[in-house]
């Protein structure tokens, strides 16, 4: 399979594009494949941080997902210099750094992913060296804020040079916030972290993303201005067609 040749995803990000984001919790290749196959997805995000995905299965579904056109997301578990550079060799179109707290875990973050002088990445390129016109500048890194500390520290961690923009965790926000874990959420003091974020996104002209359960959610925080949004994460939807079909199997028994 050849890759379709694509703009970086940060250019994309700048033209003001939306990006419509999948979540894979299971880092299975065929999975991947037939998420990214079916065009719907703009990119497809490996969660290496509660997902059962490795190093080597998300290799595996970088390659699958890329091959169909579709960008690539890691989340992190952590800020790991090595992971992040094994990540980049590899071609991965985007990073999210989970719980940042700082503006000094989003420089470090950024040092990891930039070749000196600007960081400290080591030069390794691998896959990268076949996937043409690639640029470090070219990949979206987004720092995510869902706890107090990044809370309070958003202003700093969105002026970081390098640093495309901040990924709102919802769940974690909220139990930072005392209001216990949830997405697509709307209680006030909620939607008043949000609103820091949105404003401190604003001032440093970076990009703003969310993890949404829904496309319904996710189309109005598109409509907010945030431009990657996770429209779909494959355990729920694996959930929610089972509970269907098993409804309707009932439903059909009973009539
Ligand atoms: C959160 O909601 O805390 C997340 O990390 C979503 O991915
Ligand atoms: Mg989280």
């Amino acid at each position: 399979m050849t890759m379709p040749k694509l703009k970086q995803l940060s250019e994309q990000f700048t033209e003001g594009a939306i990006i419509n984001n999948a979540w894979l919790t299971m880092g299975d290749a065929y999975l991947a494949e037939i998420v990214a196959s079916g065009g719907c997805f703009d990119s497809v995000t490996l969660d290496l941080q509660h997902g059962l995905v490795d190093q080597e299965s998300a290799c595996a579904c970088i390659r699958a997902i890329q091959s169909f056109g579709t960008y690539a997301f890691v989340r992190l578990p952590k800020l790991d210099p090595a992971l992040i550079g094994l990540l980049l060799d590899f071609g991965i179109d985007g990073l999210i750094l989970p719980q940042t707290n700082s503006a000094e875990d989003a420089e470090r973050f950024v040092e990891a992913c930039f070749y000196p002088p600007r960081g400290a990445r080591s030069h390794g390129p691998n896959r990268l060296n076949l996937l043409v016109d690639r640029t470090p500048e070219g990949v979206a890194l987004f720092c995510m804020i869902e706890t107090m500390q990044g809370l309070e520290s958003v202003g700093g961690i969105a002026e970081v040079d390098g640093l495309t923009g901040l990924f709102i965790g919802p769940g974690d926000l909220g139990i930072a916030l005392g209001l216990g874990p949830g997405q697509d959420r709307s209680e006030p003091v909620y939607l008043e972290a949000k609103a820091a974020i949105q404003a401190a996104v604003v001032a440093n002209a970076k990009v703003i993303g969310i993890h949404a359960n829904t496309t319904e959610f996710a189309l109005k925080m598109a409509a907010e201005g945030f431009q990657l949004v996770t429209t779909w994460v494959d355990s729920l939807a694996v959930q929610k067609s089972i509970n269907a079909a098993g409804e309707k199997w009932r439903q059909g028994r009973s009539g």
